[in-house]
């Protein structure tokens, strides 16, 4: 049955079992269950309630670590068959992504950046703590069609606001659109920062990052020559 492979996912990230969630990983991959669908309502649903548990003080920091290794043990099982998804089709666009500064939270950030590979587009995996400028200099390299941030904590939320700024001053926000997530973030708080999309989720990103290009092509088919 689905349901119970998907709560038994939810418990091994609970209970910090990297074995148990790559074993479940391998398990429901031979069942046919859609690494996607693992994904969302498996694992980011036990990394849900982990999140909660630590707010009401029911976990503590070696909890939550050891739920991120067991999510990364996941992951490793159902990156390369989301990969899979997406190798043969044409170039989508180019996107930048990095955790701002300060923030070491990197499993979001990395989902997005694996979901949009899988959906054709060449990804530039800043990392996590990401320098403000850093976006800035990197995007101006690889001519970024798009730099996504990822923030997970209240504090550096506020680095999104900091790198669009430092995208203005090197006079790149015209042709390069932001893209920001992470759990804190919000549409709202998308639209007061001046971001161009908002994703809440993977899924979300791929398709906010698939209209922004869109908007674009649009844009450049009627502006004048
Ligand atoms: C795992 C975890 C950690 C791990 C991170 C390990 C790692 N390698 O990433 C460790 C243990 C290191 C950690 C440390 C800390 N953490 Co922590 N952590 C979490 C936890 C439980 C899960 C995060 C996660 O991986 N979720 C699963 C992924 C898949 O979801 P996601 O990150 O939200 O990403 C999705 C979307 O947000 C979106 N998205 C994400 N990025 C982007 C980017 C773009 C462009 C787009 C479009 C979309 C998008 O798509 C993603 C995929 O669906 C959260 C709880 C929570 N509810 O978020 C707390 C949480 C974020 N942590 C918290 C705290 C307080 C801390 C610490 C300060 C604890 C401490 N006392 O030291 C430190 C900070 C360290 C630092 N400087 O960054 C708080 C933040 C509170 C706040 N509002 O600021 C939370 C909310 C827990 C809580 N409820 O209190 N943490």
């Amino acid at each position: 049955m689905p349901n119970d492979t998907l709560s038994a996912m939810r418990r091994s990230i609970i209970d910090g079992a990297p074995d148990t969630a790559s074993t479940l990983a391998r398990q429901a991959l031979s069942e046919g269950m859609a690494p996607i669908e693992a994904i969302n309502n498996g694992y980011v649903a036990g990394m849900h309630d982990v999140g909660e548990q630590f707010a009401r003080g029911q976990m503590f920091l070696p909890d939550m670590m050891a739920s991120a290794e067991a999510m990364r043990s996941a992951m490793a099982v159902l990156d390369p068959e989301l990969r899979k998804l997406g190798t043969e089709r044409p170039m989508a666009g180019v996107v930048l992504l990095g955790t701002t500064k300060g923030d070491i939270h990197e499993i979001g950030k990395s989902l997005v950046a694996i979901m949009l590979t899988a959906a054709g587009f060449k990804v530039y995996d800043l990392g996590v703590d990401v320098p403000y400028d850093k976006f800035a200099a990197r995007a101006k390299e690889v001519s970024a069609d798009i730099v996504g941030m990822s923030a997970l904590l209240t504090t550096t939320m506020q680095g999104q606001r900091k790198v669009i700024e430092s995208l203005d001053r090197a006079g790149l926000r015209p042709q390069v659109k932001v893209l920001v997530g992470g759990a804190p973030v919000t549409r709202q708080w998308a639209q007061q920062i001046g971001a161009d999309g908002y994703g809440a989720n993977a899924v979300e990103a791929v398709a906010v990052a698939k209209s922004l290009m869109e908007h674009r092509a649009a844009a450049d088919a009627g502006a004048p020559s």
